[in-house]
């Protein structure tokens, strides 16, 4: 548990991303401390869980561990992944995920955040969403988390700029449920727990498989599948995608040539 906290606090779970040196990246390390942790509560049967940052983190994860991307040649957000494995426990855990948010998320954690029940932030938060800025090929089931949740313009925006986008415009879009001030943030994550714990958990943790089973329901036939992973391929096969690792290790900025 050395990279995460693990709490209870009124029946409510509570994991805290606490590895500020590396602001918090999603490693391996990282998602098996938050699996674990999810796996207690869940053992538990807690009804609800809190995923936040330590207090005061300036960036609530930088998102996937670059160190740990594969060079090239190969899949960087394959299904076994860490960061994949991640985004599953968090849409199988019995209840709702609340991420609380201070601090800005990069990459794997907007996703991450995307893929939470419900997002609480106060107005340090920002999200970006950075696979064009890394040469990385998105995968399908990541995609989708954006077009189930934004209008298609708003979840391409994301992608094609990689800005961060501030907590007003997050409000505003639909990414974040509340913004609420710094001091406020979360004791209103732990009342909004509290009101979902006041009811039927039967109820609530069915439709919350509904709402997982629902928004993966989406009709591809083999042939595009097969043609999409052609395509993404091509993507981590490529200059362009090894440039953006090594730049980023390197601390400069990448020279893409579309090759
Ligand atoms: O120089 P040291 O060794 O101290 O390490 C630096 C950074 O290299 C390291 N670090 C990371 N290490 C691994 N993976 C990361 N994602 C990562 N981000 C940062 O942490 C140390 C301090 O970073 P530094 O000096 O840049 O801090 P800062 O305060 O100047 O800037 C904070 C950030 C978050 C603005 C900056 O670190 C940054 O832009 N990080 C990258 C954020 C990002 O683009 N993440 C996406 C990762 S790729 C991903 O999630 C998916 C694969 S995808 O892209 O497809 O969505």
């Amino acid at each position: 548990m050395a990279l995460v906290q693990k709490e209870i606090q009124n029946n409510i779970g509570i994991i805290t991303l606490d590895n500020p040196k590396k602001l918090n990246a999603l490693s391996s390390e990282m998602v098996s401390d938050i699996i674990e942790a999810l796996d207690d509560f869940s053992a538990q049967k807690l009804p609800v869980v809190i995923l936040k940052a330590a207090v005061g983190a300036k960036v609530w994860s930088a998102g996937h561990d670059v160190k740990e991307l594969p060079r090239k040649m190969r899949d960087p957000l394959s299904y076994y992944d860490s960061l994949e494995r991640l985004l599953r426990a968090i849409e199988k855990y019995l209840g709702p995920v609340i991420a609380v948010v201070h601090g800005s998320v990069w990459g794997g954690a907007c996703d991450l955040t995307m893929t939470c029940d419900m997002v609480i932030a106060d107005d340090t938060a920002s999200f970006a969403m950075t696979p064009a800025k890394m040469g990385v090929p998105y995968n399908l089931t990541g995609v989708l988390h954006f077009m189930n949740r934004l209008p298609l313009n708003i979840a391409k925006e994301m992608f094609f700029t990689a800005s961060p986008l501030p907590a007003k415009r997050a409000l505003e879009i639909g990414i974040i449920n509340h913004l609420v001030p710094e001091t406020e943030l979360f004791d209103f994550a732990l009342n909004i727990a509290k009101t979902i714990m006041s009811r039927s958990q039967l109820s609530v943790e069915v439709i919350k498989e509904q709402f997982r089973i629902l928004s993966k329901a989406f009709p591809i036939s083999p042939a595009d599948f097969e043609r999409v992973q052609g395509l993404r391929r091509k993507v981590y096969d490529s200059h362009d995608y090894e440039e953006a690792i090594t730049a980023f290790l390197e601390k400069r900025p990448p020279k893409f040539n579309g090759k």
